[in-house]
Parts: structure tokens; sequence; C-alpha cells
């Protein structure tokens, strides 16, 4: 028992699902990978843009819905989640994606993503991390590695990072992955997988932010990634493995040696809250179109 999405009957090219809204980002900007990817996919996956929502928050990347062909919610800052959620158990045959910041997401929307996580809705969740926020020019966010001089911390940041890939697997997200918008091909293969896997599926790209991050940028990433599926032989079913890699995943801020690691960490196949749904209304004999007066004539005094 299990929904299905909504497919076209055929592939419409990935420029159909770009808006004609020119996009206000900066030149260089990281998260034009992530609009390049899910075209790509939406494509692949056959989505029919009027049965497909993307969900942001707020911040220079929860933009990313404006860009698109699609239905798009630009919410409050750090909602996104809530509002995918709402729109997911509405019209669970449509495909729900989110898009935002790691300010957004791990920040003043922190509280949302653990219980999404183990509820197991099935949604996408991807993080366009720069590791600071941008729109409000540069203070630093829940990434930002420590040392990071941002407008609020001219000195350096004295807190240390999350580690959101840890976090996300501990939560009980069901498929956890991490990519970067300087290999589209990765980018797109990752964000591909994340949409057709059945659950909560979290993505975290990491998208630098050339006007502001003179850190993370894409010369540093250059050269330092490794593939952990292909290079490390890492399957995403082994839980202690995915742990151990996730518990390093940040080494590289401080080890010029380390690598930094992309791939997909963690993936199991568990129900989702939806289909457990289903399966308490085919039980029950629930109707789509229940008879509202008689419900509430129980309750009238
Ligand atoms: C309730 C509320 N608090 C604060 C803000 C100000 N604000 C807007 S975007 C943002 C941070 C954005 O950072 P991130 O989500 O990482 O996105 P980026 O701009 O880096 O892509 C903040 C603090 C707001 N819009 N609303
Ligand atoms: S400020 Fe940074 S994150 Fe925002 S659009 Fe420009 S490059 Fe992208």
């Amino acid at each position: 028992m299990s929904y299905q999405y909504i497919k076209l009957e055929e592939k419409l090219p990935p420029k159909e699902y770009r808006s004609n809204i020119e996009p206000t980002w900066c030149p260089g900007c990281g998260d034009f990978g992530v609009v390049t990817a899910l075209t790509k996919v939406f494509s692949e996956e056959q989505f029919d843009p009027t049965a497909l929502t993307l969900v942001s928050g707020i911040g220079c990347s929860s933009r990313l819905p404006l860009w698109m062909n699609s239905f798009g919610m630009h919410t409050c800052h750090g909602r996104a989640i809530p509002a995918a959620v709402g729109a997911r158990l509405a019209k669970p045959e449509i495909p729900v994606i989110v898009t935002a910041g790691d300010g957004d997401l791990f920040s003043i929307g922190m509280e949302h993503f653990p219980h999404a996580a183990r509820k197991n809705f099935d949604i996408t969740v991807i993080c366009m991390d720069n590791r600071m926020y941008a729109l409000t020019k540069n203070q630093q966010s829940p990434t930002s590695r420590t040392g990071y001089k941002g407008s609020l911390t001219p000195y350096g940041n004295i807190e240390e990072p999350m580690n959101i890939i840890e976090f996300a697997i501990a939560c009980g997200a069901t498929f956890v992955a991490q990519t970067y918008s300087g290999n589209p091909k990765h980018e797109a293969e990752i964000i591909q997988q994340a949409v057709e896997h059945k659950g909560f599926a979290f993505v975290n790209v990491l998208s630098p932010c050339p006007t502001y991050n003179k850190i993370d940028t894409f010369n540093y990433y250059k050269g330092r990634t490794i593939d952990i599926n292909k290079d490390l032989g890492h399957d995403p079913t082994d839980r202690a493995k995915a742990l151990e890699l996730a518990r390093h995943v940040l080494d590289h801020d401080n080890d010029p040696n380390a690598k930094v690691m992309l791939g997909v960490f963690w993936k199991e196949e568990k129900p989702t809250f939806e289909d457990k749904v289903l399966a308490l209304k085919q039980k029950y004999g629930a109707s789509d179109n229940p008879d509202w007066d008689a419900i509430l004539n129980r309750y009238r005094p």
C-alpha cells in the first residue's frame, strides 16, 4: 500500500521546468547548480509541473521556487518543513521538495527537522549549504566553521559547526547524502536518488557563496572531494559505518589531508507516515468524503 506520484506520459525537456523569472542570484552562486540538477531530475522522473511542489523558507537559497515552473511556497523563515508536510498530507500523489539554506533549516527552523525525519514523511529536503547567512549579508550560521569571520564575528566564529549529516542520521532520516554544486553530475544523481526514495530524504549540497564566503569556495573544494560510495565502497545500508563516516564529515575544516565526503551515507526502507495513514484508512474503511455533519453532530450538545 503506497501512494504513487502523478507523472507525465512523455519527458519534458529540463528547460520546461524553469519559470520565466530571471534569477537575482549573483553570478557564480553555487545555488544555480541546484536549479540545473532539479530541472534534469524532474525531466528524468517525468514529473508534471502542475503536480509538483517546491517549498522554501527565507534566504538567497530559498528564492529557488521562484525560478521554477511548478507550484511553489515561499514560507516564513524556517518554516519550509511544516508547510511541506502540510502539502504532502493534503495531496500525497504530488512530490514535495524543500529547498532552503543552512540557516533556514538548522537555525531558526531547526525544531521541525527531527520530527519530520523520525515520522518519515515522504519529502525531500535539500539544504544549500554555503556555511553562513548570505541574504542578510554574512553572519555565521550553525554550519559556519570555527574562526569564520562574518559581519557579527569580526574576530572569528568561536562556535563549532554543527555536523548536519550525523544529526540527520540520528534524527531518523531514511536517506542522508551530501553532494556539491561543483560536480553537476554527482549532484543530479544524488538528488534523483533522494527524490525516488520513499521517505524522508535529506541532501546537503555544498553550495559556495562567492560574494561573502571567501573560505568555502569552489577553489577550496577542488581536488578535496571523495565519493564515499564509488571511491571508498561505502554501503549506505550499513548504519555503523554510516555513522562512523558521518562523524568525520567536517574533519577537512582542520585537517588539510582530510577529504570532503560526498555520496549517500545512509539509506533504509521503512513505511512512510502517509502509507501508515493509508493503511489505517483502509483497515477502518474511512471515506475520503466523510459526512462532516454527521461527525460534528456527535459532538454537538
Ligand atoms: C523571522 C525572521 N528572522 C530573521 C530573518 C532575517 N533573515 C532572512 S534570511 C536569514 C538567513 C538566511 O540564511 P540561509 O538560510 O543560510 O540562506 P542563504 O541566504 O545563505 O542562502 C535571516 C536571518 C527573517 N527574514 N525572518
Ligand atoms: S550573496 Fe551569495 S548566496 Fe546570495 S546570491 Fe550571492 S552568491 Fe548566492
